[in-house]
């Protein structure tokens, strides 16, 4: 046989080579084309023995040069196919660092804390001090020093939780925060101006007004020449801080630790005085108490009340949320501990 029918379907070969090879559409595919090339290949190649000795160079040269052709072709449509799938891979696994993640939903402070904490912020613009002092008192502190006598009404109107410790009823769990300004005039010379928030207990039955544990907060000036007007302007101020356009009204009272001593009203934020619900129409919201400090607790402290006068008052805290938010029930607010409720604040 001579070398012209091997020569031709080997470059038969590379041309139906070359087609399969720009047809393949993804690797796979390559791959099966350059199988069937190879075959086709191998078997011109088993055919060259029966050709005459003296052309099989030729035929094997052709062939050489078909096949390297074929494998050129195959290489460099590899290089293609595989930079296209890298590109895919990877827009496929880019990861979006900017995307938002699930909320997670945080918490807040609870209600009282966030009326504790603006009652500190209004006095600390006023220029006064935050003081703190324990829960658990002694007698002195809650009682003798603020001019309750011992067997006097006024202590049988609280309701005291004693404690188990020392003398029979001479420990006890504070009744009221102004232990922590007989403590501050115990340990500091005048002039005092401070407010001092905090937890107080007394043995209530638990209702929608009542609650054994609750909080207080008390304002205690000590200083030279310190009025009646210097009390009732400090009171207009701060009541104006924390409810806007609103008036102050004082009523007579009694409270042991000051003469004279008044009762805390505020005219009603939510009617202006109109008459609403909130103010059970009244048009006043009784707060607290407040006066000038008696001379008697001076005397108790060791402070001279020729030289020094000053002013108290004290209110509850509890009573400030309920009304913003017209809560119905004190147990509600403190001690249900519904987080669905208390979110909503
Ligand atoms: C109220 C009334 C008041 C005071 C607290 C006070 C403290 C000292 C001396 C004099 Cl050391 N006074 N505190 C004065 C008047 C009223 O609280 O209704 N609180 C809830």
């Amino acid at each position: 046989m001579s070398a012209r029918p091997l020569i031709d379907r080997s470059s038969d070969a590379v041309g139906t080579a070359l087609r399969a090879i720009a047809d393949a559409t993804d690797l796979d595919a390559l791959r099966a084309a350059e199988r069937r090339i190879d075959d086709e290949f191998a078997a011109i190649k088993r055919e060259i023995k029966s050709v005459d000795a003296a052309d099989r160079s030729a035929v094997g040269q052709a062939l050489g040069t078909a096949q390297a052709q074929a494998r050129a072709a195959a290489d460099a449509r590899r290089g293609e196919l595989e930079a296209t799938a890298g590109a895919a891979r990877l827009a496929g696994e880019r990861l979006d660092l900017t995307a938002v993640g699930a909320e997670y939903r945080r918490g807040h402070l609870h209600p009282v804390t966030q009326v504790w904490r603006e009652l500190e912020d209004i006095f600390c613009g006023l220029g006064y001090e935050v003081h703190g002092g324990p829960e658990v008192e002694d007698d002195w502190h809650n009682f003798e020093a603020l001019n309750f006598p011992p067997g006097h009404p006024a202590r049988a109107m609280q309701d005291t939780l004693y404690v188990n410790l020392g003398e029979p009823e001479q420990v006890l769990l504070r009744t009221h925060t102004s232990p922590v300004q007989i403590r501050l005039m115990e340990s500091q010379p005048p002039p005092i101006y401070a407010v001092m928030p905090g937890r107080t207990f007394r043995r209530d039955t638990p209702d929608a007004r009542h609650s054994p544990v609750f909080h207080q907060i008390e304002c205690l000036v000590v200083d030279r020449g310190i009025t009646m007007g210097d009390l009732m302007g400090t009171i207009e101020v701060f009541f104006r801080a924390l409810f806007g356009d609103v008036e102050a009204r004082f009523l007579p009272s009694f409270f042991p630790f000051t003469e004279p001593s008044a009762e805390l009203g505020v005219s009603c934020p939510f009617c202006s005085r109109s008459g609403c619900r909130t103010c059970s129409h009244t048009g006043w919201i009784e707060l607290g108490g407040c006066g000038m400090v008696d001379p008697n607790v001076f005397a108790a402290v060791g402070l001279d009340a020729e030289e020094w006068s000053g002013f108290a008052f004290g209110f509850g805290i509890d009573r400030i949320p309920l009304l913003r938010n017209e809560i119905d029930s004190l147990q509600t607010l403190l001690w249900d501990n519904d987080v669905r409720f208390l979110r909503q604040f």
